[in-house]
C-alpha cells in the first residue's frame, strides 16, 4: 500500500526544504518507498479531519492503510524499521543509531530551535539584541561536542543511518545562521548528506510545490 504523508500546502520557507516534511520524504527515499503528498493549509490543520490525525495540528502525518502517524521522529523510526536502509542488522549497532536519532530530536534540535524562536519571534523584544549571543552560544556548546564526536569520520556511528538522516536534518536549519560553517567537519557531514540522491529527490519534490512561492517575511527563517 502507498503511503500518503502531509505538507504544507505554502511552505514559509518557499522551498528550502527546512519544514518537517522533508525529512519524512528523505526516509521514503532511502528506503526506496513511493509515496503520495497530501498538502494541508495551515486553517486546513486546525480543522477537524486533521486533527483526527494529528492531534496538535501540524505536518508532517503519514497514513499507511489503518496506520495513522505523526511526529517526524516516529515516522521516520516507523520506516527504518520496516524497510532496509536506515538501521544496521546487528543490534547493537542498531540501538545506537536510535540513540542518536534521539541525540538529534532531544539535545541537538532544541537549542537550534530555540535560535530560531531568537531570531524570529523574539527580535523586536528590547532585550533580543543582549540575549541572542547567548542563544547562539547554546547551540555552539552542543555543536562543540557534536563536531569532536563525529571527528574525520563520515557518519556518527558507521554506516549511514536514520541517526545521520535526522541529524543532517536538524543541522541543515543553521546554515543561514553563518555557525555550521564555524565547523569544517560538521559543514562537510551536513553537504554529504545532502548529497545522497535520496536527499536529493526529496529536496527537489518539496521544492517542485514551494518554488513559486516567495518566502515569508525576511531571511528570518533563516536560522
Ligand atoms: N515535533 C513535531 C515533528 O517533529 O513532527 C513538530 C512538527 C512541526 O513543527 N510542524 C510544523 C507545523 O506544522 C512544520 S515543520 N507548523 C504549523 C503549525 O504548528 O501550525 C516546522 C517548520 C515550519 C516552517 C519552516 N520554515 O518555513 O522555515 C521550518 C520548519
Amino acid at each position: 500500500m502507498t503511503p500518503t504523508i502531509t505538507a504544507f500546502e505554502r511552505s514559509p520557507d518557499g522551498g528550502k526544504g527546512l519544514a518537517r516534511d522533508t525529512r519524512v520524504r528523505w526516509a521514503l527515499e532511502e528506503v526506496g518507498q513511493p509515496y503520495e503528498v497530501r498538502l494541508v493549509s495551515f486553517a486546513g490543520m486546525k480543522e477537524p479531519e486533521h486533527l483526527a490525525i494529528h492531534p496538535f495540528g501540524q505536518i508532517p502525518t503519514y497514513e499507511e492503510g489503518s496506520l495513522c502517524l505523526f511526529e517526524t521522529g516516529s515516522i521516520v523510526f516507523h520506516l527504518a524499521e520496516r524497510h532496509a536502509g536506515l538501521l544496521p542488522a546487528d543490534s547493537d549497532a542498531r540501538a545506537r543509531a536510535i540513540t542518536w536519532m534521539f541525540a538529534a530530536l532531544n539535545t541537538v534540535e532544541p537549542p537550534i530551535l530555540e535560535l530560531m524562536t531568537a531570531r524570529i519571534f523574539e527580535r523586536d523584544k528590547p532585550w533580543s539584541e543582549e540575549r541572542l549571543p547567548l542563544v547562539k552560544d547554546r547551540v555552539r556548546a552542543t555543536l562543540d561536542k557534536l563536531s569532536v564526536h563525529l571527528g574525520a569520520a563520515d557518519w556518527l556511528d558507521g554506516a549511514f543511518s536514520a541517526g545521520d538522516l535526522l541529524m543532517v536534518s536538524v543541522l541543515l536549519r543553521l546554515r543561514m545562521s553563518g555557525i555550521l560553517d564555524e565547523y569544517q567537519n560538521l559543514a562537510a557531514y551536513v553537504a554529504r548528506g545532502e548529497a545522497r540522491p535520496a536527499y536529493i529527490r526529496a529536496f527537489a519534490a518539496q521544492f517542485a510545490i514551494n518554488a513559486d512561492i516567495p518566502m515569508s517575511g525576511s531571511s528570518s527563517l533563516d536560522t
